[in-house]
């Protein structure tokens, strides 16, 4: 399917089916990606399945406004035992067509080698290596020159797909006054099953590259999502990236803006967090604002953003102090998941203490003290007395008024060498999730001492987890 506005205006009022007319009907395509041309044009990069031969290959199409006809334009890249997966497409001031993929295992798998880009001329049909090295086509994995911008590592080939290999996944280009800027792309390292955010620029002599988001060092099993974008306008370059962070057995995703004018990164939070994932695409308007389409498919919500180049705050602002912010701690341990808990009370067999340290937040993974119990308690002891930065408690019922069910008034205590030491004191609590900064003491045990269980008619504590998270060390 192909909708094409073919009066050039860009409406989509103007939008015309002209997908019966384009070549190759019948062919296996897959990850297509388009792209517009100064004079309004459609250029098109897809996958098409040539597996009688064991390969997969990719393909540009052209779609001339002023012919009104499609053309199959060229075969980009092809190879035997290899898949070509489509990244980004651009076509600069002059004509040019600026390309990027990644290489997979034939016939297809979702860790990805190999980043490639090439430039492709169609005045003379001749496509180049960002050196301007002309390249015959199609480009070959095996092709010497500047094409690869993340090549193998030690023991890698395009056949290498276990989780913690290494592996490309995802890349997109900035393109700027008909020069690729550079490449943001998400990769895993040896050893590691997360995905870091990269950046690969061309110094006129090799590739260099910068680790945009180091998700090791970010600790508290932060990944990145599937979703990067780059921008370039002024002497301003951007990368958009999305955050993934665990949150009580849930994910939750963050998009973070990372900006440069030299070799420095900031980073920025755009919108809130969301629950699942979220994808991105960015482009920049006639303005040099960047247009943001972000959507999340788990909430079914698609968000439209416009980011200005100019009048944005400066900010030294770094990815891990986003994360932070997010998460509301500094990464370090929930020592409450190490630890055992006991209770005063519990309402049921199935309600006990240990399902308030289990790291999941859900109605059926919660400690529910007993009716009769007035005025419970709830301890967690760990092995070892550690430097506590703070403790969180999330509390209450997933039905009703969530204001009535959260614990209402109560005391978080702290066990150290000197004794029970309160480190928070809670009234008329109406909030689902309250942190009482424990302020480095060092303690091997909490507890939650209950003046009023709840506001609900059935006057019991309803206590989701309790997480005591250690100084980040
Ligand atoms: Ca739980």
């Amino acid at each position: 399917m192909a909708l094409l506005p073919l009066d050039g205006r860009g409406d989509v009022t103007s939008l015309v089916d002209v997908s019966a007319e384009m070549p190759d009907q019948g062919a296996a395509i897959s990850y297509p990606v388009t792209a517009p041309g100064a004079n309004g044009d459609a250029w098109l990069m897809v996958r098409v399945g040539a597996d009688p031969q064991g390969r997969r290959d990719g393909v540009l199409y052209h779609y001339s406004l002023a012919t009104g006809t499609w053309t199959r334009e060229t075969m980009i890249a092809s190879a035997v035992g290899y898949s070509f997966y489509a990244d980004d497409l651009t076509v600069d001031d002059s004509g040019r067509v600026h390309i990027l993929w990644e290489w997979g295992p034939w016939p297809a798998g979702p860790y990805r080698h190999l980043g490639s880009y090439v430039v492709y001329d169609p005045a003379t049909k001749v496509f180049r290596d960002v050196a301007g090295t002309t390249l015959t086509a199609p480009v070959r994995p095996t092709d010497p020159g500047a094409t690869v911008w993340r090549t193998f590592a030690p023991g890698e080939t395009v056949n290498t797909v276990s989780p913690d290999a290494p592996a490309v996944q995802t890349a997109k280009m900035a393109v700027a006054d008909g020069q690729l800027v550079g490449v943001s792309y998400r990769y895993a390292q040896q050893g590691s099953t997360a995905f870091d955010v990269h950046w690969a620029t061309w110094s006129g002599a090799g590739w260099t590259d910068q680790t945009l988001i180091d998700t090791h060092a970010l600790g508290g099993g932060i990944d990145t999502i599937a979703a990067v974008d780059a921008t370039r306008s002024g002497s301003e370059t951007r990368v958009y990236a999305v955050l993934s962070m665990p949150d009580c057995g849930t994910a939750r995703s963050q998009v973070v803006m990372l900006s440069s004018t030299g070799s420095a990164w900031s980073a920025t939070a755009i919108g809130a967090p969301v629950s699942g994932q979220q994808r991105l695409r960015a482009a920049t308007a006639a303005d040099g604002s960047d247009v943001l389409y972000l959507s999340a498919p788990e909430k079914g919500t698609l968000t439209y953003a416009r980011v200005p180049r100019t009048g944005t705050p400066s900010s030294s602002a770094t990815v891990a102090d986003v994360v932070a912010g997010i998460r509301g701690d500094s990464g370090g341990v929930n020592l409450a998941r190490t630890g055992t808990a006991t209770a005063s009370s519990q309402l049921r067999t199935d309600t006990g203490p240990e399902r308030a340290i289990d790291g999941v937040c859900t109605d059926a993974s919660r400690w529910i003290s007993a009716t009769g119990d007035a005025h419970p308690t709830f301890t967690v002891t760990w092995a070892q007395a550690q430097p506590l930065e703070l403790v969180r408690v999330r509390s209450g019922y997933s039905v009703g008024d969530p204001a009535l069910s959260v614990l209402r008034d109560f005391a978080v205590e702290a066990r150290t060498a000197a004794g029970w030491t309160q480190i928070g004191s809670f009234t008329g609590n109406t909030a689902g999730t309250v942190t009482a900064n424990a302020g480095g003491v060092v303690a091997d045990a909490v507890r939650l001492v209950i003046q009023t269980p709840s506001a609900s008619t059935t006057n019991v504590a309803r206590v989701y987890e309790v997480e005591a998270i250690a100084v980040a060390p």
